[in-house]
């Protein structure tokens, strides 16, 4: 494969990117592609490097990527005390007894989405179920009401759209930015309302913590609604589309984690290391840097492969091999600042979700395995991924025998309690 044949943006490595991770990590690291003057970074002590290094590799490169879309500065592009006081102010929304309210709520929405498709023995778990389930969940975390789950989940399309292109027309460009201002002109009102009768949702929350003994303007506090909006709902379903994925082909895995669902976090964790639904983290180079043999330029975006990265055999062994037992995995450390895979970034902006996604997928898988006997590929569905920067199943129909009598304990979309793993 000659190097200036090779492109990121090709159809064929949209197609199996698994299949250059090897090649790129050997003959290009850091590898330049024209078309976007932007370098690709696939080893792991590079994207470690890249990430850690806070005065070489910055994240201004949001204020193009991300703000027009999320109407004001995310949290990952914050710097110094603003950073840390807002991130701190998310953090415990996602944490602690917040945590545990959540996951009830994950539960009661989960079990109100799969209980239609119980009878039939058959669901796409990314698209009947993944999707919406995902949006709903968010929307009853920051209090919004349920009937909009069509709406808000076409502006936050438009908004992930923009935010994971690598190159976008004029056109979809205009597109996006008028899905990001419908979904500002529905958020607004609201906010300005939960500022007058906060009640105990995050919108409210976030309107009455205190930065710098000041409440945050309602510009401040859309972006971090969308921000928290599109970041837990873009790689929901392909989270749990991809860790059923590996189950469903590793049959004598899937069989142990029904046996013993305390080996559903080593699941999750492995899922994130050998497909991270987010492939991408832009950084935007502040002075000339070497990284592996090439000169990075000042001003140059770089995108660290975490999915290239997660796979490197200077990190884990075997690592195209799909292990929940792997001993370095570190499966405790997984979801947290000393995680060794690379899903959740790494350093001062590593995901503030980790905890809040980890609660997420093993409380859904929980509550679905037991309701999915006999799970399988339906007959005649032929598997297929696609995403450059974020990535997952473009659907997952799975046969299953047919369920008559409803969720266990489920009555309605309210009452349910407990931890995750517990059905
Ligand atoms: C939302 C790619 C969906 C984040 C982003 C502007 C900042 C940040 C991420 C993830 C997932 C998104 N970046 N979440 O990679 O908040």
């Amino acid at each position: 494969m000659a190097e200036a044949r090779f492109s990121v943006l090709s159809e064929e490595f949209d197609a199996a990117p698994e299949r250059y991770f090897g090649w790129l990590r050997k003959h290009a690291p850091v590898h330049h592609e024209p078309a976007v003057d932007a370098y690709f970074v696939s080893r792991y002590r590079d994207v470690r490097r890249v990430l850690e290094d806070h005065e070489a590799f910055t994240t201004e490169t949001l204020q193009q990527r991300a703000e027009p879309v999320m109407r004001g500065p995310v949290l990952a592009q914050m710097t110094g005390a603003e950073h840390t006081a807002k991130r701190k102010i998310v953090v415990r929304s996602f944490t602690g007894p917040a945590l545990q309210d959540h996951v009830r709520t994950i539960r009661a929405n989960a079990a109100e989405l799969v209980t239609p498709f119980l009878p039939t023995g058959r669901i796409d778990l990314v698209n009947d179920f993944g999707k919406p389930f995902a949006v709903q969940v968010m929307l009853d975390v920051l209090g919004l009401d349920k009937e909009d789950r069509p709406r808000v989940a076409a502006w936050l399309a438009g908004v992930g759209e923009f935010i994971t292109s690598v190159g976008l027309t004029d056109e979809r460009r205009r597109h996006c930015l008028e899905l990001a201002g419908e979904l500002e002109a529905h958020l607004v009102p609201v906010i300005e309302q939960r500022r007058r009768h906060p009640g105990a949702d995050l919108i409210s929350t976030l309107c009455t913590a205190e930065f710098d003994g000041v409440a945050m303007t309602t510009r401040d506090v859309t972006a971090l609604v969308v921000n928290v909006l599109v970041a837990a709902v873009e790689p929901a379903d392909k989270t749990l589309g991809l860790l059923f994925r590996h189950l469903v082909d590793h049959p004598e895995q899937l069989a142990q984690v029904r046996r013993d669902p305390a080996l559903l976090s080593a699941a999750v964790a492995e899922t994130l290391r050998l497909t991270p639904p987010v492939r991408l983290v832009p950084r935007l180079a502040e002075h000339d840097t070497e990284l592996s043999g090439t000169v990075v330029l000042a001003g140059a975006t770089v995108f660290c492969m975490t999915g290239a990265a997660n796979r490197d055999p200077e990190a884990f062994t075997a690592p195209d091999v799909f292990d929940l037992h792997r001993p370095d995995l570190g499966t405790a450390r997984s979801f947290t600042a000393a995680a060794q895979h690379l899903a959740f970034g790494t350093g001062l902006h590593q995901c503030v979700g980790a905890a809040f996604a980890r609660a997420e997928i093993e409380t859904v898988a929980a509550l679905l395995l037991p309701l999915l006997d006999r799970v399988r590929h339906s007959p005649g569905s032929r598997y297929r991924e696609t995403g450059l920067y974020t990535r997952g199943p473009v659907a997952l129909p799975l046969d299953f025998t047919p369920v008559h009598h409803g969720v266990p304990g489920h009555h309605g979309v309210s009452g349910h309690d407990g931890v995750p793993g517990q059905v």
